[in-house]
């Protein structure tokens, strides 16, 4: 009888472990709609997601659009994130990282200029390193939209920001272009750099600018970087 009921409980603890399993797997959040189901009374920000283990869709990693956001940032806060994802934001090194880990994902940046003129540039392959190798940004395959391509000269840099500097140069590429990115010796893009109003001769090449189409003093209007599983 003792032994009936010792298989009797040893069937259902059997039974009840995936059932574990997968409530701890939950707890970390995969998308911001878990966040939400979480917690409803966050506010909405920027939140670390779990992404992987997820099927997920596009994802926008970066986004500039009207100036509101500060993106003279040191390395912790480039690591984790900033900003609204509704406006002007930064997923975070991490996020990026993980997102694009174990998929093959394909790069598109869209942009625009003040004359409303659009282009963009994609790349069929996308991936960011780890933070012990330096998120080093692996990208190729590109694919031009009217914008030509600025990314490439950035391919197997180490992520750079005004008080990290890993990059190319002898001296600091992130206070000199007064941003964060895959500095190499220095820039062709600087995404993160200063938002200005079209044409800026005043500092060159610091405002928000994708040299291969608008030149290096051309501060874009918008520019957004997303991220896509390549099926
Ligand atoms: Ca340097």
């Amino acid at each position: 009888m003792t032994y009936l009921l010792f298989q009797l409980v040893s069937v259902f603890l059997l039974l009840l472990a995936p059932l574990l399993a997968s409530c701890q797997k939950l707890l970390q959040p995969v998308d911001c709609s878990a966040i939400y189901q979480q917690d409803k009374s966050k506010p909405s920000g920027v939140y670390t997601i779990y992404p992987a283990g997820k099927i997920f869709g596009v994802k926008v990693f970066q986004r500039r659009m009207d100036g509101k956001e500060n993106f003279y940032r040191g390395w912790k806060v480039y690591q984790k994130g900033f900003g609204n994802a509704a406006g002007e934001y930064w997923l975070g090194l991490d996020n990026i990282y993980y997102l694009t880990k174990n998929k093959k994902s394909e790069l598109l940046v869209n942009m625009e200029d003040f004359q409303g003129k659009k282009a963009f540039a994609r790349y069929s392959s996308f991936s960011v390193g780890a933070e012990r190798g330096g998120y080093v940004l692996s990208v190729s395959g590109f694919i031009n939209g009217g914008a030509g391509d600025s990314l490439s000269y950035h391919n197997g840099q180490k992520f750079s920001t005004a008080d990290k500097d890993q990059d190319k140069w002898p001296w600091n590429c992130a206070t000199s272009f007064l941003g964060a990115f895959w500095y190499n010796s220095c820039n062709y893009a600087n995404p993160n750099g200063v938002y200005r109003s079209g044409t800026n001769s005043t500092f060159s090449a610091v405002g928000v600018m994708w040299q291969t189409w608008k030149g290096r003093d051309y501060t874009l209007k918008s520019i957004s970087m997303k991220v896509r599983p390549v099926l």
